[in-house]
């Protein structure tokens, strides 16, 4: 009889039928104990998901599975990010409307995801760009400007010359646009901002509860950038106007000896008549604004200014009258677009009055300041009282003498900015504001909610920068909802990034229409228990969503203070070659072809054996097929069941799901899989295999390989493997002598293992040749031959 390995017909069986029986469904119960886990949503874009995509939604399954079966209630979504430029840029190209191409898209989408074999929950399905959904964006949005935490400002913003909108500072790379790569100037325009800052030291303080990558956390660390220091006025010489700094160096106060203001500080314009060079003074001001910040504060680039020639200011310590400069090494926007210079012990500064000649004055010892900066803290000299002490003491006391002084005082900057929260386009949620001539800037009422877009066939921005819902007058024209005067609406929409702030707490109560989220459940499901995505989101989503969070937590909509307790990233999938996959290049691998030629499970078991989890990886062709064998061979197993007992492998299993227990808690799929390809070699070497041992086999591998899992296991059992109890192992079983073994590639010591004492040649070899450490050495290489000192040494001679 030939009972062969048929993915594809075994593939759609089950998909079929977990569909048809809910088998994923979210149950109605909240006794269980809950676990959220999250995937970061994907934009549904027209290119459709290559191998790469699914790497993060493989793992996050397989945990879910993994918690399924330890009893769990388990909440695992899928939805759209659907807002977006793309969409917008078709919609240009084409004419044809986002809404139709988004719907496109995501059939598509949801069809690949479908074939993967995902466990999702679909009933629970939503869609940031549908208007039962951005109703509640929309709601959030109204209840922050209630709180006065959105407001409305004349803003120079990122703009990018190629797409006509705002950028967020977060959406500018390098200078260039993150989306289309054209250039970012300055442009002044009336915009709506968040209040993110409000909320900058909670956002810094709650990190220490996560339990995130510290790379991430250290991102968001950075990007919020407290430092502590004082504010310091200087007096310009004959003017009523003082010119403030931020330093966190008070100590070097003392060689503070020139000034040097960001082009764009207020006090230029208002003093421009008083300034000898004022035509090439306005000459320089002019060029900085075609400058990003990135560009202006870069290290390495050389230092450009011009003196304010006629201006002075004063030392407030010594009295020494100093030089006042404009350069573009300030920026505008941080502290107060004024700096102290203090060349000895500053490495820009430093630089600066080199090249212009400025004095330099040491006033922290242990330096050589005739080379560089010393930026060290240290011993004070030549600074008057205060000489001999040390920075830190110092820093204190010289900020108490400013205080008594009122000259300045104790400072904390941030560099986090306010969230610019408004584009000039059309495919976003609309802001839900009008303005009346005599009542102000009105929310609509939230009972009109949701603000839905009006149907256009124009898609193009207006040049003034308005959105293409400017061009709408039958939209704009609308009446107070507060006096009933006629009145006009917002036309900016909200950037991307709105809908991926809160879409975790609608994924609970998706279809509740009289609330965000409803307050029973959210108190069961949140916070997320674990979260998957990529590492790009360190700053962007993870911040802003972090954000809406904690204000969604001050007004009593949710119960916990951080929304994702555990992140985890995945590493990229790059192309065999070794780069990154795009379309563009055409080297991308649709994960359609893969399921078609090897099955959906040898897919998803792949993408985590490749490599650990966090780790980037090439595709790799060829490893696939030995991936795909494993399988088939778990399936060859099944004619050998009986009622034979053996104590070793009894021993292996035990070990086993020990091992690929500890593994799946700690994301190390890919050396849960090892120890699963160890079990099954060991069961292939024996004519029979006890029947408890090999159904703990197919629920290990059910998580990674759930079709063909639940294929065999209906031959021996009832009901679905992925809904049955996870295998546990007796301790008392595992326990045996071991040795450690020394393990050498070439005659050098390359690892040591531990194995059972006794082992085989074979049994050593194997653990070893699975060894991340020994890979490294013989990877590629020929393996001429091994030498084997028993319970002691093996060598692999390549
Ligand atoms: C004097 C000084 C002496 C400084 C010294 C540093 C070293 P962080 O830590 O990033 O907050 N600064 C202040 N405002 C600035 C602006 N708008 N553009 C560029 N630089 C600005 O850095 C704070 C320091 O950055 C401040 O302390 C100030 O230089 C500079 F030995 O003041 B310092
Ligand atoms: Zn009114």
């Amino acid at each position: 009889m030939e009972n062969k390995y048929n993915h594809i017909d075994i593939e759609k069986k089950w998909q079929e039928k977990w569909e048809k029986e809910e088998t994923f469904k979210l149950e109605d119960n909240f006794d269980k104990k809950k676990f959220y886990c999250l995937d970061m949503f994907p934009y549904p874009s027209g290119e459709g998901l290559h191998v790469g995509h699914p790497r993060g939604y493989v793992a996050s399954d397989i945990y879910s599975h993994y918690k399924r079966m330890r009893g769990f209630n388990v909440l695992h979504p899928m939805g759209w990010d659907a807002f977006g430029l793309p969409a917008e840029n078709y919609a240009l190209k084409t004419g044809i409307n986002p809404n139709t191409s988004t719907a496109q898209n995501i059939e598509r989408f949801k069809k690949q995801l479908k074939n993967i074999g995902l466990s999702y929950d679909w009933s629970k399905e939503i869609n940031t760009t549908d208007p039962k959904y951005f109703k509640w964006t929309q709601w959030i949005f109204i209840q922050l400007f209630k709180k006065g935490l959105a407001y409305e400002s004349i803003m120079p913003i990122n703009w990018c010359t190629s797409c006509k909108t705002g950028l967020a500072n977060e959406e500018v790379v390098a200078g260039k646009c993150e989306r289309c790569g054209a250039q970012v100037i300055k442009k002044d325009l009336r915009q709506w901002v968040l209040k993110i800052t409000k909320y900058a030291d909670r956002l810094l303080e709650d990190l220490e509860e996560l339990d995130w990558p510290s790379k991430i956390k250290d991102m968001q660390i950075n990007w919020i950038g407290k430092s502590e220091g004082a504010d310091i006025d200087f007096e310009i010489k004959g003017l009523k106007e003082k010119v403030k700094v931020f330093t966190t160096r008070p100590d070097t106060i003392f060689g503070a000896t020139f000034l040097v203001l960001a082009p764009e500080h207020s006090l230029v314009n208002s003093i421009l008549d008083k300034v000898k060079n004022s035509k090439e003074v306005e000459k320089y001001i002019k060029e900085a604004r075609k400058k990003s910040d990135l560009e202006r504060t870069d290290l390495a680039k050389e230092k450009t200014g011009v003196e304010l020639k006629g201006i002075k200011a004063i030392n407030p310590v010594n009295g020494k009258e100093i030089p006042v400069y404009i350069a573009d090494y300030v920026l505008g926007f941080y502290g107060y677009g004024a700096i102290m210079s203090v060349p000895a012990h500053d490495e820009r500064d430093f630089e600066f009055a080199k090249k212009f000649d400025l004095e330099i004055t040491e006033v922290i010892s242990g330096g050589n300041i005739s080379k560089e900066a010393y930026i060290e803290e240290g011993v004070l000299i030549n600074s008057g009282d205060f000489d001999g002490m040390n920075s830190k003491e110092s820093k204190v006391k010289i900020t108490e003498w400013f205080e008594k002084k009122g000259l300045g005082k104790k400072a904390i900057n941030y560099k986090l900015r306010d969230w610019i929260f408004s584009r000039q386009r059309y495919w976003g949620e609309p802001i839900p504001l009008i303005h009346c001539d005599k009542c102000g800037t009105v929310p609509v009422p939230e009972n009109e909610l949701p603000l839905v877009l009006p149907e256009t066939e124009n898609y193009i921005p207006s040049e003034t920068g308005e959105s293409p819902l400017a061009n709408l007058p039958e939209w704009i024209n609308t009446k107070c909802p507060s006096c009933g005067g006629s009145a006009k609406r917002e036309t900016n929409t909200m950037p991307q990034w709105a809908g991926s702030c809160w879409y975790y707490l609608r994924f609970i109560d998706p279809n509740n229409e009289n609330k965000l989220v409803d307050t029973e459940k959210e108190k069961f499901f949140m916070p997320v228990d674990l979260y998957v995505g990529g590492a790009e989101h360190a700053v962007l989503h993870l911040l802003y969503a972090r954000f809406w969070h904690k204000f969604l937590f001050d007004i009593g909509v949710v119960s916990t203070k951080e929304p994702f307790k555990k992140l985890k990233n995945q590493g990229l999938i790059m192309a065999d070659d070794g780069t990154k996959m795009s379309k563009s290049k055409g080297n991308t691998i649709s994960p359609d072809d893969i399921i078609k030629s090897h099955g959906a499970d040898t897919l998803r078991t792949f993408e985590m054996f490749l490599a650990p989890f966090a780790d980037s990886a090439a595709w790799n062709p060829k490893s696939i097929n030995g991936v795909k064998k494993f399988l088939d061979r778990i399936w060859d197993l099944k004619i050998r069941v009986s009622k034979n007992t053996d104590d070793k492998l009894d021993q292996l299993t035990h070990q086993t799901i020990k091992k690929v227990t500890e593994d799946i808690e700690n994301f190390k799929f890919n050396t849960a899989i090892s120890a699963l390809m160890i079990l099954v070699n060991e069961f292939k070497n024996k004519e029979a295999i006890n029947k408890k041992n090999y159904i703990s086999l197919l629920k290990m591998i059910a998580p990674f390989a759930p079709h063909i899992a639940e294929e065999i296991y209906s031959e021996f059992k009832e009901g679905s493997i992925l809904k049955s109890e996870w295998p546990s192992y007796d301790e008392k079983m595992i326990i045996e002598d071991e040795v450690k073994i020394v393990i050498q590639v070439n005659g050098k010591m390359r690892d040591d293992l531990f194995v059972k004492t006794g082992s085989s040649e074979k049994e050593v070899k194997e653990v070893a040749l699975n060894s991340e450490r020994i890979q490294k050495w013989i990877e590629g290489k020929e393996i001429k031959k091994v030498i084997y000192v028993q319970d002691k040494i093996l060598n692999i001679v390549i």
